[in-house]
């Protein structure tokens, strides 16, 4: 992609109304903008990154069997009416009406259709166990929508709803779901910490929510501080729970050993048993042809709160630091004297050599920004610092008479020097 030709309109100027990091960063480097309150845009550069993330999910959802659909965004009132939550989800829903003067609302979560859309297909326990999940935009009309998108109104949410035929299967369900997360976050460059949770309007009796820590985070979170290092099996049960759980009287973690960290809530998981498949009479036929009502749990990720978590706990004072596994891009080439020709001609080279010729069928390897603005050199750095692609290739009249280019690491600042055909060798498309 061309820079000249890339819609990201960076700014450097802080926006007053943004406080924390992750926002005043994702306004300034024109990843999102605000529609309405809690409401964004999705520029290029943004949506680049949830696709990156939604891989991620996709791919580990997968190792688990869970399978992705679209369950819908307008919903029918009557199954909210049927499972006894449209009155109790109060003000945080936004009901509409349809021409026919029909109730209906926008998803703020999908345990209702889930069951619907079982009842309807699975009569026989063989169809168990099932896992279905979506990644789809929901609404919940936040009181105080705050700090950008990681408590915005529309968010984009990864949702998924599992059925078994008794409790070892719904717990068993809900284990490898835990386990798929902690992979998926880790993928993602974050250390989770998963905490006792619980389970408010969803409902149920056992819950996780998974944290980021950042000093912004909206929870307290109290843990055992041997957690960080808890092997994948134990991370389920040391202790840990956020300052609504947490009570210390109760706690059976002495003072010396507890640490106290705020954190952002990036997923969160419920174990509900048969509340909403007896509720809508959802159930199957057991070998001796007996009702029997599946026990569920359903799995959320926030995606787009994710990407503000991610940063939050991945930037410095100059811009974000995007960690390889979610980058907008790959690389990022900066060709510093846009006017000299040997420049030209080694970025040039470059670019091509990355993005592969047009014969070349092997899928793209590494994706790269070429920044061919005709602009100052400063500008190009401060534009690239501050959309933190993990590597810069830096193009500039000097090292290039030596058949030099540099290699600059977002993160660490360390910068080597290499040729261009090493660049090439390195980032190149294998075909
Ligand atoms: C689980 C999946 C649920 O809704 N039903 C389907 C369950 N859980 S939840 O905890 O309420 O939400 C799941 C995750 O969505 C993110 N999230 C938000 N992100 C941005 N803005 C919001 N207003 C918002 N509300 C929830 C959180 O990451 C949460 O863990």
């Amino acid at each position: 992609m061309l820079f000249s030709n890339f819609f990201a309109p960076t700014s450097k100027d802080t926006p007053a109304d943004a406080k924390i990091a992750s926002h005043i960063l994702m306004l300034r480097s024109g990843m999102v903008s605000q529609a309405a309150s809690g409401i964004y845009y999705w520029l290029p550069l943004a949506t680049r990154v949830l696709e990156k993330i939604s891989r991620i999910i996709d791919e580990e959802q997968a190792r688990i069997n869970s399978q992705k659909m679209y369950f819908t965004t307008i919903q029918s009132a009557d199954l909210w009416i049927e499972s006894g939550r449209y009155e109790a989800y109060g003000k945080e829903m936004l009901r509409l009406k349809d021409r026919k003067d029909g109730d209906f609302l926008y998803s703020p979560t999908n345990e209702e259709q889930a069951t619907d859309i079982f009842r309807k297909y699975v009569k026989s326990y063989r169809g168990l166990p099932l896992c279905l999940y979506q990644i789809h935009w929901k609404f919940r009309d936040e009181i105080r929508p705050r700090f950008g998108v990681m408590r915005g109104r529309e968010f984009l949410m990864k949702d998924a709803y599992s059925f078994d035929i008794n409790f070892e299967g719904a717990k068993a369900s809900y284990m490898k779901m835990f386990q798929a997360y902690i992979r998926t976050f880790r993928r993602m460059g974050l250390t989770p910490i998963p905490v006792q949770a619980d389970s408010g309007a969803i409902g149920g009796n056992m819950s996780h929510e998974f944290q980021i820590l950042a000093e912004t985070g909206e929870s307290t979170l109290y843990y055992d501080k041997k957690l960080p290092t808890a092997s994948d099996e134990e991370l389920m049960n040391i202790f840990a729970v956020t300052n609504e759980k947490y009570d210390p009287n109760t706690s059976s973690i002495p003072e010396n050993e507890l640490m106290v960290s705020k954190g952002v809530e990036v997923g969160h998981i419920f174990y509900f048993g048969t509340k909403y498949s007896k509720a809508m009479n959802a159930f199957v036929l057991d070998e001796n042809g007996n009702k029997l009502y599946p026990e569920m749990g359903s799995y959320g990720i926030g995606v787009s709160r994710l990407i503000a978590a991610i940063i939050e706990s991945s930037h410095d004072e100059r811009g974000i630091i995007w960690p390889e596994a979610v980058a907008p891009f790959d690389v990022t080439l900066l060709n510093l004297h846009h006017k000299n020709e040997k420049c030209r001609e080694a970025a040039q080279k470059i670019y091509e050599a990355i993005n592969g010729h047009r014969k070349c069928s092997a899928p793209t390897q590494k994706e790269v920004l070429y920044d061919d603005r005709e602009i100052s050199i400063g500008e190009k750095f401060a534009d690239a610092d501050l959309i933190g692609i993990p590597w810069q290739v830096i193009v500039g009249e000097k090292k290039i008479k030596n058949n030099l280019v540099e290699l600059k690491n977002r993160k660490t600042g360390e910068i080597i020097e290499m040729s261009p055909e090493e660049i090439i060798e390195r980032f190149g498309k294998k075909c």
